[in-house]
């Protein structure tokens, strides 16, 4: 237990996990069933390129999507460039700056700029008065992030795409498993791009797919997942390197299975962070509309000037304690290089972004959490704060 401050890992006392406890930890379904699909693969002699395994993924996240058209591919970064490659983004782009610089490299690799759009503070969103005042001629397309698995305003973007007459497409790295309005995520705008990292609720050690209603447009990003090749010998388009291998199709399969269990414990992790950190002052953790389907993935905490220690030295006694909690995503994009360097002045329209980025942080959740965790890193907030 973590009673006072000289119980502190900071202030002398021994640290509270050993081994640390992260965020990000894989969650990981029947290693049985794993071994058995990897080596089912490896007796096939068929590893990657559109492999049996990678089909049945495709198949199966379709339907738990209800989506047409799934294209899975080796991460999410790749899947947003052939995306914006795919519908000829060009010249400008909005896109919030809070979000992981993946989104934002994505873009500025396929040669577009940018436009940092400022997020609504109650939902660390994108806000689409925001993306309006940032919009003009040469608005190309709408990236919109469902960030911590909370869906956007789809309907304002929507509109707002429509007035704009650009595409509108989801950054759903974190969503997988995540509903708006009843719907799964991956049914909304021209597409929208899931991540399957490791450190996802999801995973398929590395991995990710785009998914898609529009059937001309599944069939671009097969071709431009694959170099552009259509059959031997022949390219059709500026496609890269983007497919996934059959080891992490194995991977996917497997923990599909585990979705539920997955979601079950990190519904009930969330649920014991909020009643045990409701009674400390100034720690809020950010709640899932019940409503919706979620999967409860970031748990994140947002600190208000009740309590009475700044956030980087929160994270500080945090890790001494062996707690790795993150800054996600400080300090924005727009902050980050090269945006910082090659378009200043952005922080002028992102206040929002600026202030959250210096009040948020990401505690651990998932499978191999310890039990009483949580209990636990409560004490040492509530010690912290006293
Ligand atoms: N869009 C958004 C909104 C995203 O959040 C991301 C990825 C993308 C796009 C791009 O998708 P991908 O191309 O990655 O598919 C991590 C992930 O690498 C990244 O996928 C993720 N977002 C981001 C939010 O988190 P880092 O730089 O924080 O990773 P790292 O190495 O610090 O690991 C994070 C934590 O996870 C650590 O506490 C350690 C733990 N961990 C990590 C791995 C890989 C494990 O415990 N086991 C592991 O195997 O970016």
């Amino acid at each position: 237990r973590v009673k006072r401050r000289s119980d502190l890992a900071l202030f002398g006392g021994s640290p509270a996990f050993d081994p640390a406890i992260h965020v990000g930890r894989p969650n990981i379904g029947d290693r049985q069933a794993f071994d058995r699909l990897v080596r089912e693969a490896l007796d096939r002699r068929w590893l990657t390129n559109d492999g049996p395994l990678v089909r049945e993924l495709e198949r199966r996240i379709g339907e738990q999507l209800g989506v047409e058209h799934c294209v899975a591919v080796c991460n999410g970064t790749i899947g947003l460039e052939i995306l914006f490659h795919a519908l000829g983004l060009a010249g400008e782009v909005l896109v919030p700056s809070y979000t992981f610089i993946a989104t934002a490299h994505a873009l500025l690799r396929c040669g577009i700029k940018p436009i940092f759009v400022d997020i609504d503070p109650a939902t660390h969103n994108i806000d689409p008065k925001a993306a309006r005042a940032r919009a003009s001629s040469r608005t190309s397309g709408i990236v919109a992030v469902h960030l911590w698995g909370r869906p956007v305003p789809v309907r304002e973007l929507q509109d707002l795409a429509g007035e704009l007459g650009v595409p509108l497409v989801f950054d759903a790295a974190h969503a997988f498993g995540c509903t708006f309005e009843g719907r799964s995520i991956g049914n909304f705008g021209a597409a929208e791009v899931l991540s399957f990292h490791a450190t996802k609720f999801f995973n398929t050690l590395e991995g990710g797919a785009v998914v898609t209603n529009d059937a001309a447009l599944a069939r671009e990003l097969r071709l431009l997942r694959n170099f552009g090749f259509s059959g031997y010998d022949n390219t059709m388009s500026l496609g890269t390197n983007g497919k996934m291998n059959e080891v992490c199709a194995a991977m996917g399969l497997v923990n599909l299975d585990a979705l539920p269990a997955f979601i079950g414990r990190n519904r009930q992790i969330h649920q014991q962070y909020v009643e045990a950190f409701a009674q400390i002052p100034g720690v809020n953790v950010l709640r899932y509309d019940e409503n919706e389907r979620n999967n409860y993935q970031y748990v994140v905490v947002e600190l208000d000037e009740r309590f009475p220690v700044g956030r980087d030295r929160v994270v500080e006694a945090l890790h001494a304690e062996g707690i790795l909690a993150r800054k996600y995503f400080w300090p924005g994009c727009h902050r980050m290089m090269p945006y910082r360097e090659i378009y200043p002045g952005e922080g002028a329209h992102l206040p929002v972004t600026e202030a959250v980025s210096e009040r948020v942080l990401v505690l651990p959740t998932g499978t191999s959490l310890p039990d009483g965790a949580v209990g636990l890193q409560a004490d040492i907030f509530r010690v912290l704060s006293e």
